[in-house]
């Protein structure tokens, strides 16, 4: 038996798994995010989210490829590509990699020092930069992630802890594509980080379980880790909080998040749409290729 106590409810194996699968297929049917004729690009980490990500959308009859990043990462980046890969291999689907540091010269550690920005921000920038690209050469209609209901309200809650209007006007679960941009989507949505581990176990999915090292301390776990708290003595807390910034809150920030996309232009080193002559990504690359690597102590 599972207890999903959000649902006030236990679930056998069989039931657990329609569950997991009917919400993807409600939140993709309820944001309009891609049709059966779509090809689908998953962003796949190795992570739980990503591969049942990739496992429901397959099952489901959807045509979606992946593509995973070496991120350079210590053991932590070569450990989670393995399992991508496997997970890949057994299926027979297709997995694209893109490595950081024989295609751009430089890896998360150390990119984050020469921008001497936070790893996650360097990651994330990398990251977007490397799917989109990767989806618009592909041909693909849409980017798929992970992200589900436990990253989704934690990170409204740091937006709304500082009024970041901005932000708030572009945390959808769908992210109209154009000006040079893929749609991009977050089928998992209404699934909560327990139900994807869950589900993953249950499906015989092997993931990473480790946390990415560069993860501690970053603000994103403190606010999941506060909404946890929340969670535990109000169950449903989270999905209220999200939901209820869809239903009622988010219409009130449309616009805000608009106003760069007016000002896009192609990057003059790389063509990717840009509010600057050159694009963000490519700044980071010429500062990280030209740093020294960064040595990760063993295990990191
Ligand atoms: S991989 Fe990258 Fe995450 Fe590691 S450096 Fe941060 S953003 S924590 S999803
Ligand atoms: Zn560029």
């Amino acid at each position: 038996m599972i207890d999903v106590r959000r649902h006030n409810a236990n679930f056998c194996v069989e039931h657990f798994l329609r569950l997991c699968r009917d919400q993807m297929a409600k939140a993709v049917d309820e944001f309009a995010m891609f049709g059966r004729d779509d090809r689908v690009l998953v962003a796949v980490s190795g992570g739980k989210d990503s591969l049942a990500l990739w496992d429901m959308l397959v099952e489901a009859g959807y045509k979606a490829d992946g593509l995973c990043i070496g991120l350079g990462i210590g053991d932590y980046s070569d450990a989670s590509s393995g399992y991508a890969r496997r997970f890949a291999q057994e299926r027979r689907l297709t997995l694209r990699y893109v490595d950081l540091r024989e295609e751009y010269g430089y890896d998360i550690p150390t990119g984050a020092r020469a921008a001497r920005r936070a790893p996650c921000a360097t990651c994330g920038l990398t990251k977007r930069h490397l799917f989109d690209k990767a989806a618009v050469d592909g041909g693909y209609d849409v980017v798929a992630t992970g992200h589900n209901l436990d990253d989704e309200a934690a990170v409204l809650l740091g937006n709304v802890l500082r009024w970041n209007r901005e932000y708030l006007g572009r945390q959808r679960p769908v992210l109209p594509g154009g000006h040079g941009f893929p749609r991009k989507v977050k089928p998992l949505v209404r699934l909560a980080e327990r139900e994807t581990a869950a589900y993953c176990v249950l499906r015989g999915i092997d993931y990473i379980v480790e946390e990415c090292p560069m993860a501690a301390g970053n603000k994103h776990l403190g606010y999941k880790g506060a909404l946890d708290a929340i969670e535990s003595s109000s169950p449903g807390t989270k999905h209220a909080f999200y939901f209820g910034f869809l239903q009622r809150g988010a219409e009130r920030f449309d616009g805000d998040g608009a106003a760069e996309s007016a000002m896009l232009t192609a990057c003059t080193t790389c063509g990717s749409p840009t509010t600057a002559g050159v694009c963000a990504f490519c700044r980071l690359v010429e500062r990280a290729s030209a740093a020294t690597p960064v040595q990760l102590r063993p295990g990191r």
